[in-house]
């Protein structure tokens, strides 16, 4: 028996690699349906060797449905992720609209599986930022092991998290900055292209930015609110996968050694840590793979109890459809998805 699965956003980065990911892990699925926004109705889309087409999200019956992936802007995901939970199906939406919401699970299954059994209060669980599910993914084991105290991280991320208008941009721009000069910047507020650029987001009264803030909120939420966490947030001229440097200040001692083997033993992690040129991870490496790789695992000495660690993972995949569709996974596993199934392929 399968499940009638809608993938709404089907014709952005994200949706595509739902679609992808869906049939990769060949999740049980009697009927998809690939849903856009009207401009978008008839684009085809790929599910394994099948083309389907994207039908309207105004007109589509969403009863008819047990699981909504939904990978939209959080302005949309407002409005219609509780429409579409109203209507029967569970909703696992990518977006940030939902993400603090108390009456809604942010979930990483590798993190905070259980938090999944409350996700029936509106029937809509939320996938965090993609930065920060590669950073918890790495942050729960340690702090099982030995509380976190602080954390500071720097990320490096890839164009692709502004969606395929920053990964055009930054095409584009490459292109051209020898061929026409300087072509001005419309996605990213500077140029891209043979630069970086310390701001994601949009500023706050405090001076971060709201993706920065989303890093320790929703860290917080999935793993602990006492853990300090300060962030700054860089865009690089990376297409895909997010990298991150990670300093940790622990309550209890835990060396590197121990580090390396509690990481190596943890679900969803990949070490590649030897001192050398293949001993470390790096986007491009990490690009359409599913775990987060963590290398240069070293001792901080200028604390008591400290550590550095490289954490890189594909932002489109482990950072947005890959952890929902693990997501679809765990409540399959649990029996917490709702179903009329009907018989049809
Ligand atoms: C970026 N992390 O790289 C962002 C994209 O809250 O889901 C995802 C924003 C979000 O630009």
């Amino acid at each position: 028996m399968g499940y009638r699965v809608a993938v709404v956003g089907a014709t952005g980065n994200v949706g595509r690699e739902m679609l992808n990911i869906l049939e990769e892990v060949q999740f049980p699925i009697d009927k998809i349906h690939a849903i856009a926004s009207r401009k978008s109705i008839g684009v085809e889309v790929s599910f394994g060797e099948k083309i389907i087409k994207c039908q309207d999200v105004e007109q589509f019956d969403f009863s008819t449905v047990d699981v909504v992936l939904m990978s939209v802007s959080g302005t949309f995901s407002k409005e219609w992720s509780p429409k579409i939970g109203a209507a029967g199906p569970i909703v696992i939406d990518n977006s940030s609209a939902f993400r603090m919401d108390p009456d809604v699970p942010l979930v990483v299954p590798e993190v905070n599986p259980d938090d999944v059994s409350w996700a029936h209060r509106k029937n809509i669980i939320a996938n965090p930022n993609c930065s920060t599910a590669q950073l918890v993914v790495a942050l729960k084991p340690l702090h099982d092991r030995a509380k976190i105290k602080r954390v500071v991280v720097s990320t490096y991320q890839s164009v692709s998290g502004a969606g395929k208008e920053g990964m055009d941009e930054l095409f584009d721009q490459t292109k051209n900055v020898f061929v026409l000069g300087a072509t001005p910047p419309k996605k990213f507020p500077k140029q891209i292209a043979f630069n970086v650029i310390p701001f994601i987001g949009s500023f706050q009264d405090d001076g971060y930015t709201d993706e920065e803030q989303k890093m320790w909120n929703e860290t917080h939420k999935m793993i602990d609110p006492a853990i300090k966490l300060t962030v700054t947030c860089v865009r690089v001229p990376v297409m895909v996968g997010h990298s991150e440097a990670v300093n940790i200040e622990f309550h209890e001692h835990l060396d590197e050694d121990e580090a390396r083997d509690l990481l190596r033993e943890s679900p969803g992690l990949i070490v590649i840590d030897s001192r050398n040129d293949q001993g470390y991870m790096t986007p491009k490496e990490a690009q359409g793979e599913f775990p987060v790789f963590v290398s240069r695992i070293r001792n901080d000495p200028t604390v008591e109890h400290g550590l550095n660690l490289w954490v890189v993972a594909d932002n489109l995949r482990k950072g947005a459809a890959l952890n929902a569709v693990q997501i679809a996974q765990l409540l399959h596993e649990r029996g917490l998805i709702k179903t009329k199934a009907i018989a049809s392929a």
